[in-house]
């Protein structure tokens, strides 16, 4: 059997969207831009997928949703720009952030300070999420953009987004959200929270990998970041990718109609999933349920090692992660662990498992028995070794547990 709960990371892609995608690659291939009709055949599909994901996020008809690569291309676009455009163009020279965004976030920011732009990273609180108070307290008159995430991709947590974005609407300082892991797993209104900008990805909600898209309060204006050919009103140039953008679209629609109904089913899953791992002694799961993405669960059991269950969980045809994917292949500690204060070791311990609306209750039973036999013979291994070979300086699988953790 082969199980995927990696879905944090990308997702299948629903049938449907591949169906609708298909007769874009060999059948209505024009450029939309051309004039003739091969041309101007694709442009029905495109306004449809663009008003797909227009309602999937209630932006209004102010607004623009400009289709990017990715939803990385979305978060350097707006960080870059507001560099452009505030910074050496302006008079401010300072951006706020956390301490817990994603790479395509953090490493922009490096990026910015070896300008010369000063930036906040944000400490989190216990749970790994910026409170509210905290993102006020650092923003100054020299403040350009506020930049926090809406859920955190290794733990599902939800940010108090709307709050965060009252705060930078009153100080008058431009307000950014990656919505990556928000955007078809819980209901997303740009009208009801103050964001002027918004980065989402398709294949974060069964929709293809290789587009996203960046939305737009009251279409204002941002310096590109890819100039060429005018394409989307000169916001983002290149030729426009019709299959995916359809895919987006279709995506984006399956993901969000009546995802009250699509979180409550998945929500009972993870639940059950989580706890029956939680029965396993020494274990503890990163941030309350009901302020998480319903499909999201970070686990840490004591003395055992993420990757090793990673690999014990692989052969039994489970895939499962440490945290971000990207960060995986450099074998990283879990970086929300460490942002709450979690030790070296204790952050080695955490793992990502991350379920669908196309997870079903058979695929969590056989989950839940692999996870508990890969945890026994994990901790087999690992006390025979200890015995054989003691930890110098310390007892074997000795971590520090920040208290509230414990
Ligand atoms: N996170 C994860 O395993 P792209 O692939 O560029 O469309 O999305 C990047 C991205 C941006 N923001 C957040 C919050 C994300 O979670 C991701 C992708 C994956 O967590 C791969 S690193």
């Amino acid at each position: 059997m082969k199980v995927y709960m990696d879905n944090n990371a990308t997702t299948m892609v629903a049938p449907e969207v591949v169906e609708a995608m298909v007769p874009f690659f060999s059948e209505v291939y024009g450029n939309p831009n051309s004039l003739h009709k091969f041309g101007t055949a694709t442009r029905p599909a495109l306004s449809h997928a663009i008003d797909q994901v227009y309602k999937a996020i209630n932006a209004s008809d102010n607004d623009d949703i400009v289709f990017t690569s990715c939803a990385t291309e979305s978060n350097n676009w707006v960080l870059k720009s507001v560099w452009v455009d505030k910074i050496l163009n302006g008079d401010k020279n300072h951006i706020v952030t956390t301490e817990v965004e994603h790479p395509s976030v953090l490493s922009t920011c490096k990026f910015l300070e070896e300008q010369g732009v000063k930036v906040t990273y944000l400490p989190v609180n216990s749970e790994g999420i910026v409170e509210p108070h905290t993102v006020k307290s650092f923003i100054t008159d020299k403040t350009a953009l506020v930049s926090v995430m809406w859920a955190n991709n290794e733990t599902g947590m939800i940010f108090p987004i709307k709050e965060i974005g009252e705060i930078c609407k009153s100080k008058g300082v431009l307000f950014h959200t990656d919505g990556v892991q928000a955007v078809g797993k819980i209901p997303v209104d740009v009208q009801d929270v103050h964001v002027d900008f918004m980065s989402m990805s398709a294949h974060k909600f069964h929709g293809p990998k290789g587009i996203g898209a960046l939305y737009i309060k009251d279409s204002q204006a941002l310096t590109p970041l890819l100039t060429g050919g005018e394409h989307m009103g000169g916001r983002r140039s290149g030729t426009l990718n019709v299959p995916y953008i359809v895919g987006m679209g279709k995506a984006a629609e399956m993901a969000t109609e009546n995802i009250e109904e699509k979180m409550k089913a998945i929500r009972a899953k993870r639940d059950r999933l989580e706890d029956a791992l939680l029965t396993l002694s020494d274990t503890f799961t990163v941030g309350q349920r009901e302020h998480r993405t319903p499909n999201t669960i970070l686990i840490s059991i004591r003395g055992v090692e993420g990757e090793g269950m990673l690999w014990d969980l692989n052969r039994f045809g489970i895939g499962a992660s440490t945290g971000s994917a990207c960060a995986s292949e450099h074998l990283e500690a879990n970086t929300v662990m460490l942002a709450i204060g979690a030790d070296h070791e204790l952050a080695h311990t955490g793992i990502r498992i991350s379920l669908s609306r196309y997870t079903t209750d058979e695929e969590v039973d056989y989950v839940i028995n692999h996870f508990k036999e890969a945890v026994a013979r994990l901790r087999a291994i690992s006390s025979s070794y200890a015995k054989v070979k003691p930890t110098p300086g310390g007892e074997a699988g000795e971590c520090h547990i920040p208290e509230h953790l414990t």
